[in-house]
C-alpha cells in the first residue's frame, strides 16, 4: 500500500460555487447521515481522521465576485479550493489515504493539488489521476461555454489553463500539478467541441462509454491501469454523474447512457485492488434535485455514492 492501510483522512466540503444549481453543498451531510463514515469505521475498520465538520468556507466568500475571463465566482472557487488544498495536503503528508466528500467538481482543484504535492514530497513520485465522469471537465476559461468552473478543474490542474493572479488560481504551483500523461478518463459521453480538441491535441487517454460497450469494463480497467503503470499513486476523482441517471438521478447535469451501478463499483474495486489509491473524491451528488415521491431519486443517488466509496476503500475484498 502507498498509504497507511488502516488510516483514512476525511474532508467534507459543502461547496456549490463551481456551478449554478444550489443543493450540491448538502451532499456531505446526506452521505454522512446515511451512515457512510460509520460503515467505513465499523465495517471496513478504518481509523477516521476527521474534524467532524462539513466545511462551507463561508468566511472565505468575497462580498463581490465579478466574472473574470468568463469564469463565474472566480474568487470564491479559488479561495475555497486553496484552503481545501492545504487541508488535503495536511492529511496526505501523514501517509493517509484522503476521502473528500463534495461538493461540485470544482473542488478537485483543491483535492488533487493537495495530494499531488504531498505525494511528491512523501514518495518522490508523480501521481496519476483517474477521472470517472460523463464530462471531461477540461475546459479552459476561454473554451468554456458556461463559465462554470466545475467544467474546468482538469485544465488548471494540468497547466493547460494558467492565471497569474494569485487570488484566481495563481496559487497553483508546479508541485500541485499533474501530467496529462498520467491522466485517464472513464465514462465520458458529453464532451464540448473545445474539450475534444484539447483531449486530441494533448494525447490524453480517455475511455468513453463507447469504449466500455466495445471492450467491456474489465478490459477497459486493465487498459486504464496499464496506461498508468504499476505502483503509481492514484487519485480517483469520481463524479456521480458517470453513473446512468437510472442509478444516480440527483445530480446537476445528468446524461443518459452511463455506467451501471455495478460498473461504477467495479471501477472503484479495481482501483482498490492496485493498493495504490492515495485519495478519492466523490462529487456532484445533489440531494435536492429529482426529489420525486419520498425523495426516492435523492436517496438512490446517495446510496450509490456510498457504495462507490466503500468499494474504493475495500468493501468487497474476500
Ligand atoms: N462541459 C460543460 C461545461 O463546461 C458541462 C460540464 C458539466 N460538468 C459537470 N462536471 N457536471 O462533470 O460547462
Ligand atoms: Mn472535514
Ligand atoms: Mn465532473
Ligand atoms: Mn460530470
Amino acid at each position: 500500500f502507498l498509504s497507511k492501510p488502516d488510516e483514512l483522512g476525511v474532508v467534507a466540503v459543502g461547496f456549490s460555487g463551481g456551478q449554478c444549481k444550489p443543493g450540491v453543498d448538502a451532499a456531505p451531510s446526506a452521505l454522512i447521515s446515511s451512515g457512510l463514515l460509520t460503515q467505513l469505521h465499523e465495517e471496513l475498520g478504518y481509523n477516521l481522521n476527521h474534524d467532524n465538520t462539513v466545511h462551507s468556507y463561508k468566511e472565505l466568500m468575497p462580498q463581490i465576485d465579478p466574472d473574470y475571463r468568463g469564469m463565474k465566482n472566480p474568487l470564491a472557487v479559488s479561495a475555497v479550493t486553496q484552503k481545501l488544498s492545504e487541508q488535503v495536503y495536511n492529511q496526505a503528508k501523514e501517509g493517509r489515504c484522503v476521502l473528500t466528500l463534495g461538493g461540485d467538481h470544482s473542488i478537485a482543484i483543491g483535492t488533487i493539488s493537495g495530494t499531488a504535492k504531498a505525494i511528491r514530497e512523501r514518495l518522490g513520485r508523480e501521481m496519476a489521476v483517474i477521472w470517472v465522469d460523463a464530462h471531461a471537465d477540461i475546459n479552459t476559461p476561454e473554451s468554456s461555454e458556461s463559465g462554470n468552473i466545475h467544467g474546468m478543474p482538469v485544465a488548471f490542474l494540468t497547466g493547460l489553463a494558467t492565471e497569474k493572479r494569485e487570488d484566481i488560481f495563481g496559487w497553483i504551483k508546479d508541485d500541485n500539478k499533474i501530467s496529462v500523461k498520467k491522466l485517464v478518463y472513464i465514462g465520458l459521453r458529453d464532451i464540448d467541441r473545445g474539450e475534444k480538441k484539447i483531449l486530441r491535441d494533448n494525447g490524453i487517454k480517455a475511455f468513453s462509454m463507447h469504449d466500455i460497450d466495445r471492450h467491456g469494463i474489465g478490459k477497459v480497467m486493465d487498459m486504464a491501469l496499464g496506461h498508468i503503470g504499476n505502483d503509481t499513486p492514484i487519485h480517483l476523482s469520481f463524479d456521480v454523474d458517470a453513473l446512468d441517471p437510472m442509478w444516480a438521478p440527483s445530480t446537476g447535469t445528468p446524461v443518459r447512457g452511463g455506467l451501471t451501478l455495478r460498473e461504477g463499483d467495479f471501477i472503484a474495486e479495481c482501483v482498490h485492488e492496485t493498493g495504490s489509491l492515495v485519495a478519492m473524491d466523490l462529487v456532484e451528488v445533489n440531494p435536492t434535485l429529482e426529489p420525486g415521491v419520498n425523495d426516492i431519486g435523492a436517496q438512490q443517488t446517495v446510496r450509490a455514492g456510498c457504495s462507490l466509496v466503500r468499494c474504493a476503500l475495500g468493501e468487497t475484498l474476500l
